[in-house]
């Protein structure tokens, strides 16, 4: 049974969140829901992976602490590369501070506000964290950027379930304008943000540490609208094909649904 989502359109003309109608226009655009998780630890790797498959994704996802080689500067060279090939920048930090750590944290070292899009956020701290975020921002950079708040995990054993859940879907409606949608493994929260879905694999069902893996048409299926997918891809022997048929299903499978 195909559920009655409200039609993208509506997401692109009413969401106060303003890279929602961008991301959107990119997937529509490129025809593609895939954010690789570009997990790499040197620069290198990912300035040749934004090469190969800038043109099959519609976010490049990173954790920029893994990075042996990172700085402000190379963080400036991804921002670029997202320019050249239609793309979002997430920087997978998972936020969890109170306000005023964060604020640092995300403008700090790195200049992560410079070049990243999108963070991801925890509510363990409660709303503070956002607002944190939000005050690091200069007024005019507001609606370039955003946040997904992290709802449920993909891991075993994962506390993020039950009330604390609700309690993230409750910090969202309170910034829906730097909101753009959650980190989940369902269809959680209003229809008017984002399901970013991580925990995909074509060919595996988990890792030795906790991670657990489902088919894209599955991750589609439990509510998915973007499908973040990792070392099923960076650790293939031909990454680019790979890239490919996550998009073509994963993306046939979002279109079918209507969401
Ligand atoms: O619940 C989560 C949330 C995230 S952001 N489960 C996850 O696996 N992630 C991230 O997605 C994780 O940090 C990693 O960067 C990526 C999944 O990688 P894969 O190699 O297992 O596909």
């Amino acid at each position: 049974k195909i559920p009655n989502y409200p039609m993208q359109a509506d997401r692109l003309t009413n969401s106060e969140c303003k890279l929602i109608p961008k991301l959107l226009s990119i997937m529509k655009s490129k025809q593609t829901n895939l954010c690789l998780s570009a997990d790499y630890t040197s620069f290198e790797a990912i300035e040749k992976i934004c090469h190969q498959v800038g043109n099959y994704i519609c976010a490049l996802k990173v954790h920029h602490d893994i990075i042996e080689d990172f700085s402000a500067e190379k963080g400036l060279m991804l921002k670029e590369l997202s320019e050249k090939y239609q793309f979002l920048v997430v920087e997978d930090r998972k936020f969890a501070d109170i306000g005023n750590t964060v604020k640092e944290q995300y403008a700090g070292k790195f200049k992560v506000s410079d070049w990243a899009d999108i963070v991801t956020v925890h509510g363990i701290a409660g709303s503070g964290t956002v607002e944190g975020l939000k005050t690091a921002l200069p007024e005019e950079m507001l609606q370039e950027r955003a946040v997904l708040l992290i709802a449920e995990m993909s891991s075993d054993g994962s506390l993020a379930v039950g009330d604390y859940s609700k309690g993230v879907l409750e910090i969202a409606e309170k910034f829906p304008d730097f909101v753009m949608g959650f980190v989940c493994q369902s269809r959680i929260g209003s229809d008017k943000f984002l399901r970013w879905m991580p925990g995909i694999h074509l060919a595996a069902e988990g890792d030795s540490l906790g991670q657990k893996y489902k088919l894209p048409e599955a991750a589609v299926a439990q509510g998915a609208d973007i499908l973040i997918v990792g070392r099923c891809i960076i650790n293939a022997d031909d990454p680019v094909a790979v890239v490919k048929e996550c998009q073509k299903r994963g993306y046939a499978a979002w279109d079918a649904f209507g969401y």
